[in-house]
């Protein structure tokens, strides 16, 4: 469909507010924890080899979204786009993990490359059903690198439905600006929780963390690369800092575990593997009419999702200098 063209002589803002780096996101709610550890009980009986794990391709879509295109209005250029996917093959193939990057679409869209009207946005651009991965590369997030949201229950053609899909910070694509964050992990991050994994510091040092038994508790996140960094001492195992599920720079970043890759088994066979090839969803009806020239968003970062919408998962933006 015709991406939406708004020519406006403004832009967003001129620097970004060096918030800490950190997700300001709700927890995943008390039934994802719920399903993360009916699928941890049963791997642990599996010992982490599901029966019927299968090979894994995911389609992928990418989607630019800028406000003009210059590179510095989030035009990314084709080698950040071609090198952010082999990011994404290189991070998840070792894992038994494929990829097939179905199309690149490009739209000029004052609003949407600030993350304004995310509903909008997707219903505009998503392409495929509920498993065919879509990534939005866009100018500005408020602060934020990237979210994203776990796999669920959710009706093809739905709000939810639209919403599936992770939002990027185009500059975290390799060759990109955001200092110790531009070697594309944020994508491999954000993916980690398209496939259902939560952040290795989820629920801190006590309880069930992240419900993945071989990743080590976790009381905060990491800024950096503190090798040895071990912040829940009374538990087993140093911080998992070269986790791509902590917040380690790009360049601390090594791995998933095999308990990771046994939980995106889990949520893929459960959530995601059979999700029907709906003609109406793969061809999503065109906007009634292009969406009204927006102005900027205001300058506070402010969660894009109305409170219905699933757990989104914000990744604030590092202080930088
Ligand atoms: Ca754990
Ligand atoms: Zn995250």
């Amino acid at each position: 469909m015709a991406a939406p063209a708004v020519l406006a002589g403004t832009t967003g803002r001129a620097g970004r507010p060096g918030v800490k780096f950190g997700c300001g996101s709700p927890d995943p709610t008390a039934d994802q924890m719920e399903v993360a550890a009916s699928f941890a009980a049963q791997e642990a009986r599996f010992a982490g080899r599901r029966p019927d794990a299968a090979a894994i391709n995911v389609d992928v879509y990418f989607h630019v979204v800028a406000q003009s295109k210059s590179l510095t209005d989030g035009y990314a250029t084709n080698k950040m786009l071609s090198d952010q996917f082999k990011v994404l093959q290189d991070t998840f193939g070792p894992y038994g993990l494929t990829f097939t990057l179905k199309n690149t679409t490009y739209t000029i869209h004052q609003s949407w490359a600030l993350d304004g009207d995310e509903l909008a946005m997707k219903r505009a651009l998503r392409k495929g059903t509920y498993k065919t991965l879509n990534l939005y590369f866009l100018k500005d997030l408020g602060g934020y690198f990237g979210y994203c949201y776990f796999p669920d229950n959710v009706t093809s053609g739905s709000e939810d439905f639209y919403y599936d899909g992770c939002s990027i910070l185009y500059t975290t694509m390799p060759g990109g600006s955001a200092t110790n964050f531009n070697l594309g992990y944020t994508v491999t991050h954000e993916v980690g929780h398209w496939f259902g994994l939560y952040h290795t510091f989820q629920g801190g040092c006590t309880g069930s963390g992240d419900f993945v038994s071989d990743t080590p508790a976790q009381a905060s996140s990491t800024s950096g690369c503190p090798v040895g960094r071990d912040s829940c001492p009374s538990q087993a195992g140093v911080d998992p800092i070269t986790n791509y599920m902590d917040y380690s720079y790009d360049t601390c970043y090594e791995e998933f575990t095999s308990g990771q890759a046994a939980r995106i088994q889990s949520f893929w066979a459960q959530y995601r593997a059979n999700a029907r090839d709906d003609p109406d969803v793969a061809t999503p009806p065109a906007p009634a009419a292009p969406p009204a020239p927006a102005a900027p968003r205001p300058l506070v970062p402010s969660r894009p999702h109305p409170s219905a919408a699933p757990s989104p998962l914000f990744c604030e933006m590092p202080a930088i200098s």
